[in-house]
């Protein structure tokens, strides 16, 4: 993820505070109460997730930097393997730091493509179509702002080729398991046969390193967690006192589940905006996030499940992490 200035027209904005308000109270409301993970993202979690990214403990980056950069030939060699042609897109393209390798890769051999980067922000999309062309001589770049699935339908009026998707960074693992599958189910169902999805998945290893990566050192990790109530009370007018909080990272070796909580350290009410007052009680949580972790088994049978075949799994030199690389059938 990169930094970006929020720039959405006052109407955009408003409604963007009205949609983050009703998610704010409806999970602060609910018996267990949790705050949905995609609200991090604001200017400053964008840096904090910058930081946590350099963070020694949190190893999916470096794993996931070395597959692209060191096996962009192998990876480029797959997608040349049936002859067809095809273009790249790429679901929430950020800065495009690791799908560059490919990219440039497969621009070096004259493979003929185009590359449409999907980003939710505008300024990302405005930033790669300024700076990667550069970067990739030859590069032809389609950026489009949006939804996901608003851009992939937009996509397909645009592009007549085979279609292959990147969905990198473990972003999928922000998704419980039955969300991933509805998730992938919705993209198989906006794809053809022969179409593909290269997909990064963090994989299940020893427990105490999965914890260390949500629980790093020096607490960027925690700041980043308790940047959430700290952006609710910016721009929501909310009293959070974040000392009366503290950060709980939890992993479950069984199911791969690695949830992140705030925990209450007292009884306490805070209050939103004019109307609504929450009531917390002492040790009562916040569930604010899953970083859902797999085995292969589990990656073939969400790939079958969901309407795609595994055709090669990347891995990094330790084996932690893998781009998974499956077909449409
Ligand atoms: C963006 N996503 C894949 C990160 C993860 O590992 O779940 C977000 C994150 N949360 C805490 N640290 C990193």
């Amino acid at each position: 993820m990169t930094v970006i200035p929020i720039t959405l027209a006052p109407g955009k904005r408003r409604a963007a505070i009205e949609n983050f308000y009703q998610d704010v109270v409806r999970g602060l409301t609910a018996p267990q109460k949790y705050l949905d993970s995609k609200y991090f993202y604001d200017a400053k979690g964008d840096a904090l997730f910058q930081e946590i990214m350099q963070c020694h403990e949190y190893y999916l980056t470096g794993c996931e930097m070395e597959i692209l950069s060191s096996q962009a030939a192998a990876i480029a060699a797959e997608l040349c393997s049936s002859g067809e042609a095809f273009d790249i897109i790429e679901l929430g393209a950020g800065d495009a730091t690791k799908s560059i390798h490919l990219l440039k890769y497969l621009a070096e051999k004259g493979v003929d493509y185009t590359y449409y980067p999907i980003d939710i922000s505008k300024n990302v999309i405005s930033l790669l179509e300024k700076t990667l062309p550069a970067n990739v001589p030859g590069l032809k770049l389609h950026g489009l702002n949006g939804e996901y699935f608003d851009m992939l339908k937009r996509v397909g009026n645009l592009s007549t080729r085979k279609k292959v998707l990147l969905f990198m960074g473990a972003n999928i693992g922000n998704f419980n398991v039955a969300a991933a599958r509805s998730f992938c189910r919705e993209l198989r169902s906006m794809l053809s046969p022969g179409d593909r999805l290269l997909t990064g998945f963090d994989l299940k290893k020893h427990p105490q390193m999965i914890l260390s990566a949500y629980n790093d050192g020096a607490g960027i990790t925690r700041a980043f967690n308790f940047n959430l109530l700290e952006r609710i009370n910016r721009e929501l007018d909310a009293d959070f006192d974040i000392s009366r909080f503290d950060h709980f990272p939890t992993y479950d070796p069984g199911t791969g589940a690695c949830k992140s909580y705030l925990v209450s350290l007292a009884n306490q009410k805070v209050r939103i905006g004019d109307d609504v007052v929450i009531t917390f009680a002492e040790h009562e949580t916040i569930y604010m996030e899953i970083s859902q972790k797999y085995s292969l088994p589990e990656i073939a049978q969400l790939a079958a499940t969901s309407g795609f075949e595994p055709v090669t799994y990347f891995f990094d030199s330790k084996r932690w992490f893998t781009d998974c690389l499956w077909e449409c059938y």
